[in-house]
């Protein structure tokens, strides 16, 4: 059998309450699970983000930072632990849709080397994908060769699944509309960018390279950096904003949706 997923990652900021540490935000939940099923992909990987659940607790013990002392072992713990809680909220409610999701720990599948994936157990997730079951992965604190630990970003996760098994495009699901000539936030002139190639996102590098700094969780900034290798393999991806109804669903079936397209080029 073929294996050639899509891949769609759910921003954590989407399915939490950003604002309340561990609250996650069911109405979303529930409502991305319908669009999710309603679309019917023959074969997906879905990978969601941390949100107010695994983002507190690896700040508060530098989880990302690697291994400084003993105490972060249990922060390490915690921080896996409020990631489990918030994949089985997901996953029930996919479950509810009648999917057959199962959530996949990245924590006993993959190791980093210095905070990039090294080394992944691909063979359940095949399989999984083969035998017609939805897998779900997340954000996760992981061992890391060089560090000790570290956290991996289900952005990163995304991409590197999309390139291990060929993927037939990636989606990720944010909190804003897409890619913007600066941000849209501060500055009220900032135009969405509908499509970007490969090279534009090279020229803007420096521009994403500054971004990436003063965001600690990678942001806009991140996902484009993360996602330029992917997209050199030709698997094209979409930034769409997931808390909009109906674009996740459009998105999955590859109809019209505002959002940023990048492609090779
Ligand atoms: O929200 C990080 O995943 P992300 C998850 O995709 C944790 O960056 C554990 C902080």
């Amino acid at each position: 059998m073929v294996i050639k997923p899509a891949v769609l990652k759910l921003g954590g900021s989407v399915i939490t309450n950003k604002r309340e540490p561990m609250t996650p935000n069911m109405p979303e939940i529930e409502r991305l699970s319908r669009e999710i099923a309603r679309a019917k992909v023959s074969q997906l990987i879905l990978i969601h983000g941390g949100g107010s659940y695994g983002h507190p607790l690896a700040e508060q013990y530098a989880l990302k930072e690697g291994y400084k002392e003993q105490t972060q072992l249990v922060g390490f713990s915690k921080t896996h632990q409020a990631m489990v809680a918030l994949n089985k909220l997901v996953v029930d409610a996919l479950i509810r849709q009648n999917m057959a999701a199962v959530g996949l720990q990245p924590s006993s599948l993959v190791v980093t080397s210095s905070g990039r994936i090294r080394s992944i157990e691909e063979q359940p997730l095949r399989n999984m994908l083969e035998m017609g079951f939805l897998p779900v992965f997340y954000g996760d604190a992981v061992l890391d060769s060089d560090l000790g630990f570290t956290i991996l970003s289900g952005d990163q996760l995304a991409a590197f699944l999309a390139v291990q098994l060929g993927a037939s495009k990636i989606i990720l699901g944010a909190d804003v509309d897409g890619l913007y000539t600066s941000d849209p936030k501060s500055d009220p002139s900032a135009r969405l960018i509908r499509r970007a190639t490969l090279s534009d996102l090279r020229n803007m590098e420096h521009e994403i390279e500054k971004a990436r700094v003063t965001d600690v969780t990678g942001g806009m900034a991140g996902k484009m950096l993360e996602l330029m290798p992917a997209v050199g393999k030709k698997i094209s991806a979409l930034i769409v904003n997931a808390a909009t109804p109906n674009n996740i669903y459009k998105a999955l079936k590859g109809e019209r949706v505002i959002g940023t397209t990048i492609v090779k080029g």
